[in-house]
């Protein structure tokens, strides 16, 4: 059997990192190459990107991937949705806005004046969240009228690495601009006084997008001739072609910064109820559906030990805390984690326990406490969103998967499978960088065949753990 060598840069909100992926028919193996925080920057009461940084620790993670391997066959870019890059004659206009600045909110007020939300649902099948590029770019404003290209993260790497000028296809399904079928929504875009000529030529996962440019080649030592392949960008498309799902009827929980929480479909649901129920028909690879809903995920319980970390000037020890987490034997009160409030950064204790407050529980006292009832909030939350997935598709749920960073989560794991009544199977943890991997190996043509084929690769590559939900709490 060949086994060839790819390289995946999987950006995530919380983490980045450079993977290399050793795949062969019989093979799945992952290499890291370089790890590295990622946040919100706060520059002058904006929420940024520091996009100068990430490609810093992207070249850097690449340098490492060409001495490891140096017959490398492909790099692959995914990372979070939504957001972009502004470019004037190929250059970048300013830091990159993070989804999570307020100034959206504005968007949203302009763009639901011109075409109200149940029609926009109708047309593209996302759920609301305030950030849709849709919104952004009606925040933007006069921004916008100084750039001749709008770029997503990952496609703004591919750029500075290849010079190309693409849009992947599942991450520009989260721009809210793509028809349900797929293309770009020239109706709307015109409707919503955008210019076209801003937004590039799609691409599909699989294709390549170029090779790398001279100076790109020169600074990492790869070969100029290392073609960079257009993977599911939107790293929850990655992820959901990371997961070991072997049969129809399972739900997924793809789980870092956020929870998100669905099923793969092969065509949209887009009835009233699922638009009440604020279900999202994203972009998926091979013309799949990632029918799903964000719930907030991981990132509750990250700012929480970012404002106890702030406030005491001590580090937390996070596998301790959880430890003391499923430890705790009385109840802990149940906050909604869906709420739009818990969105920006900030002091996420205290806005919790307003919740509670507004809700007449009890504020629990100590940081375990505090984090299980985080951890119980995340489950109730995932629980409820999978069993309203399988109502709106008409799905019968029999098993969940858990992939991402939350999958480590044992408590998580656990308490999921026991309010949603359903057996649980975590890991791998890192899903997103093994999709990537697999979809460039693939079009390399290093493995062939269906999403299926491909998942049962990971399954046997990296078995997950099997959590049965317990009959009584
Ligand atoms: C997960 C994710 C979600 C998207 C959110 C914002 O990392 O990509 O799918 O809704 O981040 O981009």
């Amino acid at each position: 059997d060949t086994v060839g060598t790819v390289a995946a840069v999987d950006l995530g909100a919380t983490s980045g990192r450079v993977m290399l992926g050793h795949v062969g028919p019989n093979e799945l193996r992952l290499e890291p190459m370089t790890r590295f925080p990622n946040g919100p920057v706060e520059i002058d009461g904006e929420l940024h990107w520091n996009i100068t940084g990430l490609y810093e620790s992207v070249l850097a993670g690449l340098t490492e991937a060409a001495r490891r391997a140096p017959n490398l066959a492909s790099i692959g870019i995914d990372s979070w949705a939504v957001d972009y890059g502004l470019l004037s004659g190929g250059r970048l206009l300013a830091e990159p806005f993070h989804y999570r600045d307020g100034r959206t909110a504005r968007g949203v007020e302009a763009v639901h004046a011109a075409v109200p939300f149940s029609e926009l649902y109708a047309e593209n099948g996302l759920q609301f969240l305030p950030f849709n590029t849709l919104y952004q770019f009606a925040a933007d404003g006069d921004r916008l009228n100084d750039a001749d290209t709008a770029l997503l993260i990952p496609d703004l790497f591919a750029h500075w690495l290849t010079g190309a000028r693409v849009s992947e296809s599942t991450n520009a399904s989260t721009t809210g601009l793509l028809r349900v079928d797929g293309d770009w929504n020239d109706a709307l875009i015109r409707r919503l006084g955008l210019n076209r000529s801003l937004l590039a030529p799609l691409v599909q996962p699989g294709e390549t997008i170029g090779t790398l440019l001279p100076q790109v080649a020169e600074q990492t030592g790869l070969s100029s001739s290392v073609p960079v392949t257009a993977v599911g960008s939107h790293d929850t498309a990655s992820a959901v072609v990371g997961i070991p799902m072997t049969t129809g009827d399972a739900a997924y929980i793809s789980c870092g910064t956020w929870g998100l929480v669905g099923l793969e479909l092969d065509a949209p649901v887009l009835t009233e109820a699922s638009r009440e129920a604020n279900f999202t028909n994203e972009g998926g690879v091979d013309g799949r559906v990632r029918f799903l809903h964000n719930v907030m995920g991981l990132w509750l319980l990250s700012e929480s030990v970012r404002t106890w970390e702030r406030e005491s000037g001590t580090a937390i020890d996070l596998p301790a805390l959880l430890g003391e987490a499923a430890a705790v034997s009385s109840p802990v009160p149940v906050f909604d984690a869906n709420d739009p409030r818990l969105m920006p950064p900030g002091d996420m204790p205290a806005r919790i326990a307003e919740l509670l407050r507004e809700t007449g529980q009890p504020v629990p006292q100590s940081r375990a406490e505090f984090t299980r009832s985080i951890i119980e909030s995340l489950a109730d939350a995932f629980a409820r969103a999978v069993e309203t997935a399988s109502r709106l598709a008409g799905t019968n749920v029999s098993v969940i998967h858990i992939v991402g960073g939350g999958s480590l989560n044992t408590l998580l794991c656990r308490l999921t499978a026991d309010r949603a009544g359903l057996p649980v199977l975590a890991g791998p943890v890192e899903a997103t960088a093994i999709g990537n991997v697999l979809v460039q190996a693939r079009a390399v043509g290093l493995l062939e065949g269906d999403l299926e084929s491909l998942r049962a690769l990971i399954a046997t590559s990296f078995e997950p753990r099997r959590f049965e939900p317990r009959a009584s709490r």
